[in-house]
């Protein structure tokens, strides 16, 4: 039995043909061809609140929201299960999981045969990017599950635009996508980059399951990059207006659960009167070098699958407004009042409240009342700071790049690289602590290249030479700059105010862009001086600028020797010039 919503006709062959192919091999009880709509929304939003799947919040506090609890062993991404099938070992490369394309596709057949019998299949048509963007693609994710089609059509252009865009064309990414029993000893999440097909099973949480965002947008995306002569990265964009109207456009690259929502949403602080910043993005970036030599960049996505801790009407308050209403919760806390809550939403924590595993919970409960990776699926169209620019097929020109990760010791709060090359050196060798957006300990240092470990659909060492390649084709590359928001003080407090207070770093980036801002040169790149940097309504102390700014030899020392674990691994394919930025870098140390 197939249902067909609105008036959408799947005409597309090709999809037509994919379709069958899978419900012949997962047998599900029906079909459900997804165009869209608003109807459609509020009759799965339905049948997923009748299922138990959502649970109504308040709709006087928070219209049109829906909580969701998943499975308590499937609350984050899961590189151990995350694949990249190629033919050959070494073009995964060895910070990817590799299995052979062949072997892993007879056993993800095996597994999804039979597995959707007596549930709805639901086809999902969705499009990334703008529409008429020279980047713009289509995905076809077939799924069993109501939480992944309602998140989707959040995070990406569904239904009726997407088969418009597509066509009769073959070109479309084929997702498919099965929850099976959420067994951890049977979740896979492989891609397969010479057929532009992703399979996942046994996992219904977002990165894993979402198929446009993190597979398509940044594993295969990243793949075809580099055919293409194109950048897929895991990078946030926004828009810095002065006062007299001059916008600069830049893009960041922070681990997951590292501040990029939060950065691309900030408000500047009061003090800044007339400053302006807007949001392009939030966590993906596809980046081209444009006819004027320019790099270009649109954000794949619609909306924001963003971390709910620590987000309040202080540090965020964009997200606020923007997360209260049409917005999805998953593994946050549920109040008697049909609000929800988290650990930094605000002070003092309620009395009671019901935790993310469904169990009542007090303050004087040990665990957290919702999960530390609990995460808010929101429109950007919420978003007070959306810019205008976001739905612009033509992009935005990019005039600096950000690299930054979470760093206790060592990373001073922002320092410029020489040039590009050394910049993309710095993004190389980047280190950040784990957080929870992935399943592991929290809190250990590792390297996580340009934010992208988890995401490079191919070898990291032929990924740091495409980054070299795209200069080739720029006249007025963008600056990159290293950032830190999270060193701390012997007590483990943080030096820096963060949050809006950021706006301070992003100020003196752009004047840096611009040729207007000050520094001096240091071992490890250009630095601002306290004088240097704007403190209007922020008394910030020489002494803590200095703690926050510190060179250490003996960290940089041990940091070096951390570069080197990667760039050992990698060094058959690693670029010549990153080794001569290490001995550079030494030399100057
Ligand atoms: P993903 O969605 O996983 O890619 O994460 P993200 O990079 O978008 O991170 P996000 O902005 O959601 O921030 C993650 C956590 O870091 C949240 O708990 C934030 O409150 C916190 N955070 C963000 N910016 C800052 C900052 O400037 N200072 C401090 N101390 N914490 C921050
Ligand atoms: C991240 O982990 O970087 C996220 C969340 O943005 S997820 O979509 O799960 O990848
Ligand atoms: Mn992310």
């Amino acid at each position: 039995m197939d249902t067909h919503f609105g008036s959408v006709a799947f005409t597309n062959a090709h999809v037509v043909r994919f379709v069958e192919k899978y419900r012949a091999m997962c047998e599900p009880g029906s079909v459900f061809w997804c165009d869209g709509s608003d109807d459609e929304k509020d009759h799965l939003t339905r049948e997923a609140v009748a299922q138990g799947i959502l649970t109504p919040l308040n709709p006087g506090k928070l219209p049109g929201c829906h909580l969701h609890r998943s499975n308590p062993s499937d609350v984050a991404r899961v590189e151990q299960c995350t694949f990249i099938c190629t033919p050959g070992r070494e073009d995964a490369g060895p910070t990817n999981n590799w299995a052979d394309p062949r072997e892993m596709t007879a056993k993800l057949h095996e597994l999804l045969a039979g597995s959707m019998r007596g549930r709805t299949m639901y086809v999902i048509p969705y499009l990334m990017g703008p529409p008429g963007a020279p980047l713009a693609k289509v995905g076809i994710e077939i799924t069993d599950s109501i939480y992944v089609v309602l998140n989707m059509r959040i995070m990406a252009r569904m239904g009726a635009i997407a088969l418009k865009q597509l066509g009769d064309s073959d070109d479309f990414n084929r997702g498919i996508h099965s929850v099976l029993d959420c067994n951890p000893d049977r979740r896979f999440i492989c891609h397969f980059p010479q057929t532009n097909t992703i399979i996942s099973v046994g996992s219904g949480y977002g990165g894993n399951v979402l198929l446009g965002k993190k597979c398509l947008a940044l594993r295969i995306g990243s793949w075809l990059g580099r055919q293409q002569g194109w950048l897929a990265e895991h990078m946030l964009i926004l828009c810095v207006e002065s006062p007299e109207g001059e916008k600069t456009y830049i893009a960041a690259a922070f681990p997951s659960a590292c501040g990029k929502t939060n950065f691309a949403m900030m408000i500047p602080p009061a003090a800044f009167a007339g400053w302006k910043v807007t949001t392009i993005g939030d966590d993906i970036a596809w980046m081209w070098p444009d006819a004027d030599g320019r790099l270009r960049a649109i954000n794949p996505e619609t909306g924001y699958f963003g971390v709910a801790p620590g987000t309040n009407l202080a540090t965020n308050p964009n997200a606020m407004r923007t997360i209260a209403r049409d917005t999805i919760y998953t593994n946050v806390a549920l109040l008697p009042d049909g609000d929800v809550w988290w650990e930094g939403k605000d002070s003092p924590p309620p009395a009671q409240a019901t935790d993310w595993m469904g169990r009542p919970w007090t303050p004087a409960s040990r665990e957290k009342a919702a999960h530390p990776n609990s995460r808010f699926t929101a429109p950007m169209s919420n978003n007070p700071a959306l810019a205008s620019e976001a739905e612009d097929p033509a992009g935005v020109p990019i005039s600096a790049i950000i690299f930054g990760g979470r760093r206790a010791t060592t990373m001073p709060l922002v320092f410029q690289a020489f040039n590009w090359t050394h910049g993309v050196y710095i993004g190389a060798t980047m280190g950040s602590e784990t957080t929870a957006a992935a399943a592991g300990t929290p809190g250990q240092v590792r390297r996580d290249p340009m934010a992208m470990l988890p995401f490079c659909g191919y070898h990291m060492g032929d990924y740091f030479n495409h980054w070299l390649q795209v200069r080739r084709k720029l006249t007025d590359p963008p600056r990159i700059f290293h950032v830190n928001w999270f060193r701390k003080d012997d007590a483990g407090v943080y030096l820096w105010p963060g949050f809006g207070e950021n706006f301070r770093v992003l100020k003196w980036i752009v004047d840096r862009c611009r040729g207007r801002g000050k520094a001096r040169e240091t071992q490890v790149g250009w630095m601002p001086r306290h004088a240097e940097f704007d403190w209007r309504g922020l008394d910030f102390p020489r002494e803590k600028w200095d703690a926050l700014n510190k060179f250490d030899p003996a960290e940089w020392q041990r940091e070096l020797l951390w570069q080197d674990e990667l760039l050992l691994k990698l060094h058959d394919r690693l670029p010549k010039e990153l080794i001569f930025q290490r001995e550079l870098l030494i030399s100057r140390l």
